[in-house]
């Protein structure tokens, strides 16, 4: 399976094509929208979140409540596209650079600076507008999608933030049910009310101060079989390829699985989860401090990783950079702006993670028809079971 996005932020939509999605898969069109609703909400969004009401049309490779195994066209429209249909018009037009909104000052953190010496591009706005992390919408349409088809095999995909700034919150061992529950009715996405109040009020003071604030966001999977990915070969790894996933999103620096970076301060003894055998489970580990990957393979136990995001770039707190045209140090100016998009990113985790999880399912037991990978399902698990 595989997939591309197009589309810029304030162009007229959004579009993504997934190609081998098997047929057969019941899609729920109320559950793809309501992950595109969870990107929308969390504290410390900014006011173009109240311009927007995403959801998602399906122009092909849906009929009839399934998919066919035709490419799937997915389109989610940008309702502020008609604020801005003469600055992002296809067509050349008249006027100043004011009318056209051009960007001459490049903003320190964003791809600005970089895309326009690399693209020869004199007017910023045409890497801005393609690497905003709008187009991460879009990216959860395509998770809701692979989501759907976990979903046939009992896989459940939760999420949970797990520091906003310098709060962080008081970790809890939750059946995944529960941390789904809990986590949807918190506006930050904790479970840990006390670290929420802390970190809302720290999001009203960034604010204040016009700066940003960024975090540390977490996706479990449960349910997913052992041998997912594969040791044999770099591009088959299937944590690194989450990895990568995780670290494509936008504002994000960092990722880890399990215990991940506290592995460098412990003692071998104390990172590796002990294997044990009894004759209803099969193997079972005592711990899952791999977060769920030994040899780039899953080990049956629940996928943990996490991702760090940098505080959002565009500040209202200016930051000092240089004009490219008349290469005169400014500070830039900002007019709108989101204060603290972690909670949303935490969403974006689950369904880039998810799509991952979906694909190597797909290269593992693939088949055109849901039926026939659920042959080879069936299959796998019986040999996993009698070995
Ligand atoms: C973004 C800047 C803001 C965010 C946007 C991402 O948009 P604007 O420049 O239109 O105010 O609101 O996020 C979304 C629109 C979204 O749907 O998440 C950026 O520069 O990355």
């Amino acid at each position: 399976m595989r997939y591309l996005t197009a589309g810029e932020t304030h162009g007229p939509q959004l579009t993504a094509i997934i190609e081998g999605f098997p047929s057969n898969v019941t899609i729920n069109f109320e559950e793809v929208n309501n992950q595109l609703a969870r990107r929308q909400k969390g504290y410390g969004r900014g006011r173009r979140m109240q311009i927007e009401k995403d959801t998602a049309a399906i122009l092909g490779g849906v009929r009839h409540g399934k998919t066919t195994g035709a490419p799937i066209a997915l389109v989610v429209e940008n309702n502020d596209w008609k604020h801005w249909t003469s600055v992002m018009n296809i067509e050349p037009i008249e006027g100043s650079d004011e009318t056209k909104r051009r960007v001459n000052r490049p903003r320190p953190g964003h791809a600005d600076l970089n895309g326009g010496l690399k693209y020869n591009q004199r007017d910023l706005r045409n890497i801005l507008e393609r690497s905003s992390a709008r187009e991460t919408t879009i990216r959860v349409a395509v998770g809701a999608m692979a989501r759907e088809l976990l979903k046939e095999f009992g896989i459940k995909v939760a999420g949970q933030v797990i520091r906003i700034g310098d709060v962080e919150v008081n970790r809890k061992e939750l059946p995944i049910d529960e941390l789904i529950r809990i986590t949807e009715e918190s506006p930050v996405r904790v479970t840990d009310p006390e670290a929420e109040a802390k970190m809302i009020a720290a999001i009203d003071a960034a604010k204040e101060d016009g700066d940003t604030l960024g975090g540390i966001v977490e996706c479990i999977i449960e349910g997913v079989p052992v041998g997912l990915g594969s040791h044999v070969q770099w591009d088959r790894k299937l944590d690194g390829r989450i990895a990568q996933a995780v670290v494509s999103i936008q504002a994000f620096k960092g990722v880890e699985f399990g215990i991940g970076f506290e592995a460098a301060e412990r003692r071998g003894s104390t990172v590796h989860d002990e294997i044990n055998y009894d004759a209803d489970r099969g193997f079972t580990r005592a711990t899952n401090r791999a977060g769920g990957f030994e040899g780039g393979m899953t080990t049956g136990e629940p996928i943990v990783v996490r991702g760090v995001m940098k505080p959002i770039s565009t500040l209202y707190k200016a930051l000092q950079s240089v004009d490219i045209d008349t290469k005169e140090a400014f500070t830039a100016q900002v007019e709108r702006s989101d204060t603290c998009a972690v909670p949303a990113a935490g969403v974006i985790l689950e369904n880039v993670v998810a799509w991952e999880v979906a694909k190597a399912f797909m290269e593992k037991f693939g088949g055109d028809s849901i039926e026939e990978i659920r042959r080879n399902y069936n299959s796998y698990l019986e040999q996993v079971k009698s070995y």
